[in-house]
């Protein structure tokens, strides 16, 4: 008797998909999202009003697209290497899911409405353990924003970040066994014959073309007997 291999855990570094500036208080323009690959600082410091480099602070957002849809999140760490010595002994970090591409309406939301938020002594560098539960409602929405709080413009200089996540796969599918009983059968071959045709989105669309045909029935066909 053969025994079942535990799920393999993947340890994964994820891509930055986005990275930039936030000015988040009004005195420099109103939750203002600026892309940016070199993080220097803006010229915030220069407004009639007094503003300060601390009204500032890096955001990135992570592609979550190359985690298998389905996969278990288990850990996640979060590293910030800064460019220059940082003179903030704290900084404020939110995380947030979000969907689609990060953009200026979506600062307030960060900002006041996190997923989670933490704080980090940063001198160099930083890590820390963050919220699997966020990272896996960032695995279902496509992206985590991390958003890093400064009180010190020296930190934004070079800034940068990185996400770690331990994870567990999905189960593989078992091609053709749409009755889920761990085999490919004459069952499974009524089921994909009920449905001949046009189909599009059906499980017995195996091969994805938008409908059932000879191309699945061979494909059928060719896992036919007990799933691996
Ligand atoms: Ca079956
Ligand atoms: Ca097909």
């Amino acid at each position: 008797m053969t025994a079942i291999a535990p799920a393999q855990a993947d340890v994964a570094g994820l891509t930055q998909a986005q990275q930039g500036v936030v000015t988040s208080w009004s005195c420099c323009g109103q939750d203002l999202f600026q892309s940016t690959t070199t993080m220097e600082v803006q010229d915030c410091n220069f407004n009639p009003y007094g503003c300060v480099y601390g009204r500032q602070g890096p955001m990135w957002r992570f592609d979550m697209s190359e985690v298998p849809e389905g996969s278990q999140i288990h850990a996640a760490e979060l590293t910030f290497t800064v460019g220059g010595y940082c003179t903030a002994d704290e900084v404020d970090v939110n995380l947030k899911a979000i969907s689609g591409t990060l953009s200026s309406g979506m600062v307030s939301g960060i900002v006041n409405s996190p997923d989670q938020s933490l704080t980090m002594s940063v001198n160099w560098s930083a890590n820390t353990a963050i919220s699997a539960a966020a990272v896996q409602s960032a695995l279902e929405m496509g992206s985590l924003v991390v958003y890093m709080h400064l009180d010190d413009d020296v930190c934004l200089m070079g800034t940068d970040a990185n996400l770690e996540i331990d994870s567990t796969p999905p189960p593989p599918v078992c091609t053709g066994d749409f009755n889920g009983d761990d085999m490919v059968g004459a069952t499974d071959l009524l089921v994909l014959l009920a449905v001949w045709g046009d189909c599009d989105g059906c499980d017995q669309d195996i091969s994805g073309d938008g409908m059932v045909g000879a191309d699945d029935l061979l494909a059928l066909l060719s896992a036919w007997g007990q799933c691996d």
